[in-house]
């Protein structure tokens, strides 16, 4: 076959590429959109993959890569281009038709057509007014660490970019469009047995609402829900959309993320009572809130329901040994008071508890079986968090047991304790705050014995992820760690999705046997504290958000 000519652009002053954060690099369209950065930023990843399946000497067949990502402005184009840097460096590509893929069924797609990787453009929950794009290696997982390492190495030393033409490439039959919402529901199929919770679903008459939130969701959506499961379901916001919803009343852009903030129209539909299950997700489907019958289900505690029904998904034929069962550490910790039951549960396999730090790609090396506060919820089946596997896990351990999400989550509660948690954050577009906030953490072991708001500081520090496998510090300061008296404890950390200022993230968490508490009633006081210490330690800025108000809370405080 005849060769295509490559045009080489020299790149005479490259930009300065900042290391992939908490999963991918997110920026802003214009940082993403100046001449040349995003062609650097491929062309340092295709010398990655160059590397990878050279070194590892890869079979020929391996130097084909996905492309694929959500709706959001520009990726049609971006995939174009990225298409046409990959083949010059001698790739074939997989895309996805419209070019639209949830961030779990490129995971699951790599892995099933054996490929060395994929490229998924999604800057997630992030508003359309930013760009994402997410790596993952031919095992399906996140690129890791040391990976993330190599590839901003490569991307900083690119000295030119190669490029082909696109369509005399596909001409020659080098880009090939696969089905991956098939190839994804298929895999769910076989987890759950969709023909056996079609003909329960159509037995109970169970109705759903799902949100889309405009993102990568409604076709997966449909396919699932509607084609497969034959479900009487309404899809909300499922047309995937280059805005992913545009802006608010106020001008600001909405953000594709399954949060009480953004899910107006779910929330209502839920607040009927009208719907057995409901759910939205964010732009490329990784995560969900899920819920049915005027009640939501947070994150860590869908995941002990999860660990409690596990053996409907025959998780223990996935692991040899030890099953791990992870949480990031900033995640509540609802599955650690489940171990003595994992342990009867599962005689024949060590189980481990794992805290990680933030970022799945931590969860998705250890076998992907755990559970971020954020609402990402991984399975072992693939090597990602995934929004839909989630809802349908619930789903079908709710035609199991004929019992609403509440009830589910009520026999939990009432079996283990509930662990109460909220997160807030304190953010501001200054530099100066963000590293005048580092030092007081820093140095927060200083006011150990003091009172903040109602509670006394007993302790205070960071937190190093030490790797399991390993037994080595894989992550140093992952999360600063403030106890204070009467078990509550706050966990805090930058976020590492943004594309401008700074967010630490702040987390409280509380246990107590009893469960139907109202949740804020807990929280407030943990609010209170930190809010006080940040005071007293000199710190000018302002936090928010902790109200609880933008966060599921199963037990309001009644009226008076
Ligand atoms: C946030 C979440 C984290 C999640 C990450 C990527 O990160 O807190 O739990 O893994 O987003 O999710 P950060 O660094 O802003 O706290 V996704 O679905 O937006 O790619
Ligand atoms: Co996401």
């Amino acid at each position: 076959m005849k060769k295509l000519k490559v045009q080489s652009h020299a790149i005479k002053k490259p930009y300065k590429i900042k290391k992939m954060g908490t999963s991918g690099l997110r920026e802003t369209q214009h940082v993403y959109n100046q001449p040349m950065f995003l062609e650097q930023f491929i062309q340092g990843i295709a010398l990655f993959f160059k590397e990878l399946t050279d070194d590892r000497e890869i079979a020929e067949k391996n130097k084909t890569i996905i492309v694929a990502g959500d709706p959001r402005e520009g990726n049609r184009e971006r995939i174009r281009r990225i298409a046409s840097i990959l083949g010059a460096n001698g790739f074939d590509i997989l895309i996805a038709k419209d070019g639209i893929a949830s961030t779990p069924a490129m995971s699951h797609a790599i892995r099933q057509l054996n490929v060395a990787g994929g490229i998924i453009l999604t800057a997630s929950h992030n508003p359309f007014t930013d760009v994402g794009i997410k790596v993952n290696m031919s095992d399906g997982a996140p690129a890791n660490d040391r990976d993330i390492q190599r590839i901003n190495e490569l991307q900083n030393k690119v000295k030119s970019v190669h490029l082909i033409d696109y369509d005399r490439f596909a001409e020659m039959e080098k880009i090939t469009e696969i089905d991956i919402v098939a190839i994804y529901a298929d895999l769910l199929d076989k987890i759950f047995d969709f023909d056996e919770m079609k003909n329960a679903i159509e037995k109970n008459g169970i109705r759903g609402a799902f949100d889309c939130m405009y993102g990568a969701a409604g076709p997966f959506a449909e396919e699932i829900f509607i084609n497969r499961l034959n479900m009487d379901a309404d899809l909300l916001r499922s047309e995937p959309r280059e805005d992913l919803g545009g802006y608010d009343k106020k001008g600001n852009p909405l953000h594709p993320e399954p949060d009480f903030d953004y899910i107006g129209l779910l929330k209502e539909h839920n607040s009927s009572g009208e719907y057995d299950i409901v759910s939205a997700w964010d732009s490329d489907v990784d995560r969900r809130l899920d819920g049915g019958k005027d009640f939501f289900i947070e994150s860590a505690d869908e995941f002990a329901l999860f660990a409690k029904y596990s053996h409907l998904i025959n998780i223990s034929a996935l692991y040899r040994e030890k099953i791990f069962f992870c949480r990031s550490t900033v995640t509540a910790a609802t599955i650690d008071l489940m171990l003595p039951f994992l342990q009867e549960k599962y005689p024949s396999k060590s189980i481990q508890i794992i805290e990680t730090p933030t970022g799945f790609k931590w969860i998705a090396e250890l076998g992907n079986w755990g559970v971020e506060e954020s609402n990402g919820v991984g399975n072992p089946y693939l090597r990602e968090k995934d929004g839909i596997f989630s809802t349908c896990f619930l789903l079908k351990i709710m035609l199991e047991t004929g019992k609403t999400p509440r009830q589910l989550m009520e026999e939990i509660w009432a079996q283990f304790g509930r662990v109460y948690f909220t997160r807030g954050e304190v953010s501001g577009a200054r530099a100066t705050e963000a590293r005048q906030l580092t030092k007081i953490l820093d140095n927060a072991g200083k006011l150990v014995g003091k009172k903040f708001g109602g509670l006394v500081l007993e302790s205070a520090g960071s937190w190093d992820y030490i790797h399991p496998e390993t037994g080595s510090i894989a992550s140093k300061k992952a999360a600063w760690v403030l106890k204070f008296s009467q078990g509550n404890t706050i966990k805090a950390r930058f976020s590492g999705t943004g594309s401008g200022g700074y967010m630490l993230r702040v987390y409280c968490s509380k246990y107590d046997k009893k469960f139907n508490l109202p949740k804020s009633e807990i929280t407030k006081q943990m609010k209170s504290a930190f809010d006080d210490f940040l005071k007293k330690s000199g710190f000018p800025g302002k936090s928010r958000q902790y109200t609880d108000k933008n966060q599921p809370d199963a037990y309001k405080k009644k009226k008076k």
